[in-house]
C-alpha cells in the first residue's frame, strides 16, 4: 500500500487529503495516518495540513516502495528486498529452484557474503550500493550463458550513463569501468541441462555512493564508485529502475533477434578490444592483444606470435 500512497502523491504533485487516500484505498484515515508514519520512518519528508492533507516533500535516496512505483516492465515485476542477507544470488538461484517467475528481481541493502567468481568476495557495505540478481529463463543452451552477462553489461553500463552520465566501459569477461577503475561486476550463475538453461540468475554489484576511503585495503587502488567519480549522491532508486529498463530491453533484443545486436553495443562500449592484455586463465598466463569477441563472448586474443587463441573466461588486465 505504501508504493499506492507514492504514486497518489507524484500524480496529485500536491496535498492529497486523508479522505481522498482512504476512500481510494479502502482503508481507515486512521489507518492512513500509519502508512504516512511508516513512510516517514523510511526517510521520506512529508508535510502534514488539517486542512489540506499530506504532502510529499522529499523522498530518501533509496526506497524499495518508490521503485516499485517506477517499473513499468516484467523485470522488476515483481521485487523482494532485504535490509541485509547474505548474498542475492544465493536467494534468488534458491527462489528459481521454486518456481519464482522469470522477471523477479532480489535486492539488498547490504550483503554479509556477497560473491564475485570463482568464489571472491564482493565488498557490499549498506547504504552505499546496488546489489541485486535478476531471475530469467531463457532457454538458451549452457555454452551461451555469458552472452547474459553481456546482456546485462550493457544494461548496466547504459543506464548508469543515462542517470549519471559517467562514461562507463566494459571490460571483458563482466566488469563495468570508469576511470581504469572498476564500478561493478555482474556474476551469472545458472542451473541447466546438458542442452538447455533451466534458469539463470544475472547478479549485478555496482558501487553509488562508498567513499573510496572505506573499501578494503586490497580493493582501495582498483575499485572507484559514482560518487567518488562525480563528487555527489545519487539516488540508487533511479539507478536501478533504470537498469531494469535496459535489461528488458536487452534481454528481448536477446531472445527475439538474437545475440548480433548484442555483441555490437558490446564491441562499442567495450574498454578492452584493441588493447595489448594479460589474461590470466586459470593457471595459465597469456599476453597479446585482444582482438574481438567472437559470437559466443569468447575472448579473442592475438598473441605475440600471430596466432588468436579464444579464451572462455578469465581476468584481464590492460596492460600499459
Ligand atoms: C565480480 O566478480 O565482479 C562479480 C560481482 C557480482 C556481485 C553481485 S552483488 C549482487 C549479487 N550477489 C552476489 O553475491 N554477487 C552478485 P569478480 O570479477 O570475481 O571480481 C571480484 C573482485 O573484485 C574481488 O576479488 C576484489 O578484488 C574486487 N572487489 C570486491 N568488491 C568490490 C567492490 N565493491 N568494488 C570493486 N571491486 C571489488
Amino acid at each position: 500500500m505504501l508504493d499506492e500512497i507514492i504514486k497518489m502523491f507524484k500524480r496529485k504533485g500536491d496535498f492529497v487529503s486523508g479522505e481522498e487516500m482512504s476512500k481510494k484505498l479502502g482503508v481507515t484515515r486512521a489507518a492512513i495516518w500509519k502508512k504516512i508514519e511508516a513512510l516517514r520512518n523510511k526517510g521520506y519528508k512529508i508535510q502534514a495540513s488539517p486542512a489540506r492533507g499530506y504532502k510529499l516533500i522529499k523522498t530518501p535516496e533509496f526506497s524499495v516502495e518508490e521503485l516499485k512505483t517506477l517499473i513499468k516492465g516484467d523485470v522488476g515485476g515483481e521485487i523482494i528486498f532485504f535490509e541485509s542477507i547474505d548474498s542475492t544470488n544465493l536467494i534468488a538461484m534458491k527462489l528459481a529452484e521454486k518456481g519464482s517467475p522469470e522477471g523477479t528481481v532480489v535486492i539488498a541493502d547490504s550483503q554479509t557474503k556477497g560473491r564475485g567468481r570463482l568464489g571472491r568476495a564482493w565488498v557490499s557495505p549498506p547504504m552505499a550500493g546496488i546489489y541485486m540478481s535478476v531471475i530469467v529463463r531463457p532457454g538458451l543452451e549452457p555454452k551461451d550463458a555469458t552472452l547474459l552477462t553481456i546482456m546485462a553489461a550493457i544494461a548496466c553500463a547504459t543506464a548508469i550513463r543515462n542517470t549519471t552520465g559517467l562514461q562507463v566501459k566494459i571490460k571483458w569477461p563482466n566488469d563495468l569501468m570508469v576511470s581504469d577503475k572498476k564500478l561493478g561486476g555482474i556474476l551469472t550463475e545458472m542451473k541447466s541441462d546438458p542442452d538447455r538453461i533451466i534458469f539463470a540468475v544475472i547478479g549485478i554489484g555496482i558501487n553509488v555512493n562508498m567513499k573510496r576511503k572505506s573499501f578494503p585495503p586490497e580493493v582501495q587502488p582498483i575499485a572507484t564508485s559514482i560518487k567518488e567519480e562525480l563528487g555527489r549522491i545519487q539516488s540508487r532508486t533511479f539507478i536501478i529502475a533504470e537498469i531494469l529498463k535496459e535489461i528488458e530491453r536487452w534481454y528481448k533484443v536477446l531472445i527475439r533477434t538474437g545475440r548480433s545486436p548484442l555483441l555490437d553495443e558490446w564491441r562499442r562500449l567495450s574498454s578492452t578490444l584493441g588493447s595489448k592484455v594479460k589474461v590470466t586463465a586459470g593457471r595459465d598466463i597469456f599476453t597479446g592483444t585482444a582482438e574481438n569477441i567472437d559470437d559466443e563472448g569468447m575472448l579473442i586474443l592475438r598473441l605475440p606470435s600471430g596466432i588468436l587463441k579464444r579464451i572462455s573466461a578469465g581476468d584481464l588486465t590492460v596492460l600499459r
